[in-house]
């Protein structure tokens, strides 16, 4: 376990262990643009972002923010920030455009040049395998709720630790995979936006099989210092009162939000709740032997990407079977409904509230006693612009990061294993279906000029890498 060292340095008044991982993060799909070159092939998302009324201002990742050719500037933005690690995604139809069969070496040479000026830079790379863009070719065959992509998945994460093992670190096998399962294929505002409840079940068991076979290939070909790692987007669940009927609205919601990948994970079983929530869509007969043992190979770390908590009260279900919105909660969403959180609001409308990260952590710490946690995403998006002075004053992020590094840093002191901290985003980028609407980024991008402009924000987590902690 990680302790807290007290002693005050000059000018930190909340310093974070030594060794702490300070970092940034980004995906293929939101920053790299050059969405046809050197033999990448479409993935979800370009289909997905291609189809009219399905991203806002009919926005692609086509350019993005032009990282594939602009990758040496964003290397040496990340070496003035000082971060020690960079987390960045690995583009699966970049590397192996069909989904199955060897790899392209064209595609692979981008994230040499990456590693090598990364490691240049003294950064340590963190690899994602998958960030959510799924080649086309592989949805054609019936995407994630078939079981085939399970196992295509771990060919192709074997094929990337062949080619990085020797220089990267930090490996993550999936990003989000409730995002993957529910809101691609049940309520469908994400890639491929299917509205198939059931299907959506069988991908988040196929998301949880391609992560224990990605481990098994991985740990294959890394070397045994590697770190290896899952990044989950954890609800914190907050009942709207004690009742027992809101009690049980909020666990349905941890059931279908949480455990769907912490019990498989972490504990090689399905929660037998959800089990019982679900079973007017599924039976789970798709789960074979051996499946559950695969999830749980393992870790070294579990990424924990947190924006905001989700409040639950229970509702009477229907009794009429009228149109409902496609929800991404199935066997949930009959009985809950969600309350807006108190408090002052981002850009994505999302409450700012450093709590629910605190009362993430401390679940993790109690309920996973030995996985060390890294804070793999956090951040906020505000309408910011260049100003008359030339710089991007955001002072409304620089309050969320520090309230949020102030609740690592609480969790830490209460016994949470938390190693490191990763700020969504480097960049402004692709926000999905917000197209660029969304400003994540301690780096202003103009998107017309691809002009990169560090915000305050930046120059603010740089001064609190550089202290190894929060100034007073
Ligand atoms: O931009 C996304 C990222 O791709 C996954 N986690 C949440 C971020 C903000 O919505």
């Amino acid at each position: 376990m990680t302790t807290v060292d007290a002693s005050p340095a000059p000018g930190a008044a909340l310093r974070f262990p030594t060794g702490f991982r300070w970092g940034t993060a980004t995906a293929a799909y939101q920053i790299e643009g050059a969405a046809a070159l050197d033999g990448r092939t479409p993935s979800i998302w370009d289909t997905f972002s291609r189809t009219p009324g399905k991203v806002l201002g009919g926005d692609t990742g086509d350019t993005a923010t032009d990282h594939y050719h602009r990758m040496a500037e964003d290397v040496g933005l990340m070496s003035r920030l000082g971060v020690s690690d960079y987390r960045f995604s690995v583009a699966w139809p970049r590397v192996q455009p069909t989904g199955r069969g060897p790899a392209a070496q064209r595609g692979l040479d981008f994230y040499r040049r990456l590693v090598d000026a990364l490691l240049e830079a003294g950064i340590r790379p963190v690899a994602t395998l998958y960030h959510w863009d799924l080649p086309q070719e592989l949805e054609d065959l019936g995407g994630w709720p078939h079981r085939d992509t399970a196992e295509r998945f771990a060919e192709y994460a074997g094929l990337v630790a062949e080619a990085l093992g020797d220089r990267v670190a930090g490996w993550t096998t999936l990003n989000e995979p409730w995002c993957a399962a529910f809101l691609g294929y049940a309520s469908g505002v994400h890639a491929p936006g299917r509205t198939e409840p059931a299907a959506a079940l069988r991908a988040a068991h196929h998301l949880n099989l391609a992560h224990g076979l990605g481990v098994r290939a991985l740990r294959a070909a890394l070397p045994r210092s590697a770190e290896v790692s899952l990044t989950l987007n954890l609800h914190a669940v907050r009942p709207l009162t004690d009742s027992a009927a809101d009690l049980d609205a909020a666990r349905r919601i941890d059931a279908v939000g949480n455990r769907i990948f912490l019990d498989p994970v972490f504990r090689g079983r399905l929660a037998p709740d959800l089990v019982r929530d679900t079973a007017a869509l599924t039976d789970w007969s798709f789960v074979r032997d051996g499946d559950l043992a695969a999830a749980s190979e393992p870790l070294d770390w579990l990424g924990v990407n947190y924006y905001s908590p989700t409040v639950v009260a229970a509702v009477e279900p229907a009794a009429s079977d009228g149109e409902r919105e496609p929800s991404p909660w199935p066997g949930a969403e009959e009985h809950v409904r969600f309350l807006p959180a108190p408090g002052p609001r981002t850009e994505m409308d999302w409450p700012v509230d450093p709590d629910g990260l605190y009362e993430l952590l401390a679940r993790l710490r109690d309920e996973l006693p030995g996985v060390p946690l890294v804070i793999t995403e956090n951040g906020a998006a505000y309408a910011d612009r260049v100003g008359p002075d030339g710089a991007v004053h955001d002072p409304e992020r620089i309050a969320y990061l520090r309230g949020h590094l102030e609740a690592v840093h609480r969790a830490i002191s209460d016994g949470a294993d938390v190693r490191g901290y990763f700020v969504w985003s480097l960049l402004d980028n692709f926000e999905w279906s917000f197209g660029y609407s969304k400003r994540f980024g301690l780096v202003h991008v103009d998107f017309a000029t691809r002009l990169r402009t560090p915000k305050d924000s930046a120059h603010w987590y740089a001064d609190v890498i550089a202290r190894g902690g929060l100034a007073l």
